[in-house]
């Protein structure tokens, strides 16, 4: 390692074009000791670079098969984690910018769901008649609770499984942290709303009544995705006003009243294969993050497929955003001075915990 990492002050006056040819240049002599992941909601100036996109998990995986020792993560801090906990020993997870979070995830933490623990231990035995299961958009701590606790990670595009999993293990299921993918996966296998209670993580037992926590089937975490709750029932109503002939597909982080207006409701990877397979010339309405939403549009409109945003106001994932192109060659030229800059790390127990959880989700999944 040389004595003193490149500033990353040391790009802002540079240009755009020699900042992209700069990339270009580290990776090229960084070679395969060298993975770029790009998740979806990236955006186009740091995704051109990536060498596999995909989603969270998806992303995760294929790192850890393949040979590079560093695997740059362009997405938000939880999948740099699971990255580092997925890979082997000697792979090195780097996030470009320490500020990418995601304010979903940080609507849970230990010290509140060790709380709500607590207090469901006061109504019921939670580790005999609850299973926690927690979102992948969570803090690698609170999969090592899962993990400890009997419980088990869910990824959007596994969620069914998962909950039936959760379902076999014990009666009831705790969900955290967004409670609209709760509640749009319990209400798709005949859960009734009326068996789902939120709970108010502000709030001595979550706001509930014991006759309340006794009777739900799933408790769910108050959480939720700014940007998906931006989508409205409205806006499809005036939408498909205008064009009749619409297909909408959407987020299950959106909220339940747009994902019961959708044609079709999943994760991004079902999005993008769902507009990829389908009749050329369609024209659909989609309720996710922008960035993917505007690729798509770019990537189909040869055909005559029209792909939309649902809604009139631009929203994009802005810790997401955080990892621009300048930070992206911050890491990479610190890399080819030797500096390791940005890595995170899970701490052993806490990782093998998680990984617990993780593995109960891969042996359950589809
Ligand atoms: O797991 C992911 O990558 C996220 C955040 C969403 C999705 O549906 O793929
Ligand atoms: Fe988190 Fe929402 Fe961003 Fe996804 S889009 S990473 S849930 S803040």
């Amino acid at each position: 390692m040389s004595a003193n990492p490149i500033d990353v002050q040391d790009f802002i006056t540079m240009s755009d074009v020699a900042i992209q040819e700069r990339i270009v240049a580290a990776k090229a002599a960084l070679g395969d000791r060298l993975i770029i992941l790009g998740h979806h909601y990236q955006r186009e100036e740091t995704f051109r670079h990536a060498d596999v996109s995909g989603d969270s998990l998806k992303l995760s995986r294929s790192a850890a098969n393949s040979k590079a020792e560093y695997i740059v993560f362009c997405g938000v801090h939880f999948m740099a984690e699971v990255a580092d906990i997925v890979s082997r020993p000697e792979q090195v997870a780097i996030l470009p910018d320490l500020a990418a979070g995601c304010s979903m995830a940080d609507m849970a933490n230990l010290a509140n769901v060790e709380r709500a623990w607590r207090e469901l231990a006061d109504v019921l035995a939670p580790d005999e008649h609850i299973t926690p299961m927690t979102y992948i958009n969570s803090a690698a701590d609170l999969k090592a609770f899962c993990g400890r606790h009997g419980g088990i990670v869910c990824t959007s595009t596994n969620a069914r499984h998962v909950l039936e999993w959760a379902f076999e293990q014990r009666e009831k299921v705790l969900f955290f942290p967004d409670q609209h993918l709760g509640r749009n996966t319990g209400f798709s296998m005949d859960i009734p709303l009326d068996d789902m209670v939120v709970w108010d993580y502000d709030l001595p037992l979550g706001g509930l009544t014991p006759a309340q926590i006794k009777k739900a089937k799933m408790i769910l975490w108050k959480g939720f995705c700014s940007v998906h709750q931006l989508f409205r029932p409205e806006y499809i109503d005036e939408f498909k006003k205008k064009y009749p002939e619409t297909k909408v597909i959407s987020h299950p982080e959106s909220s339940f009243e747009v994902c019961q207006k959708s044609d079709y409701v999943g994760s991004t990877e079902y999005i993008i294969n769902t507009i990829r397979d389908a009749e050329p010339g369609a024209r659909w309405l989609v309720g996710t993050e922008l960035n993917l939403v505007n690729r798509l549009h770019e990537q189909f409109k040869h055909e005559g497929t029209n792909v939309h945003f649902m809604s009139g106001t631009v929203s994009m994932c802005s810790t997401m955003f955080r990892i621009g192109p300048s930070s992206l060659l911050w890491v990479l030229e610190n890399l080819l001075e030797g500096n390791v800059v940005n890595r995170i790390t899970v701490p052993s127990v806490e990782a093998e915990q998680a990984l617990l959880a993780l593995n109960r989700m891969l042996d359950v999944s589809p």
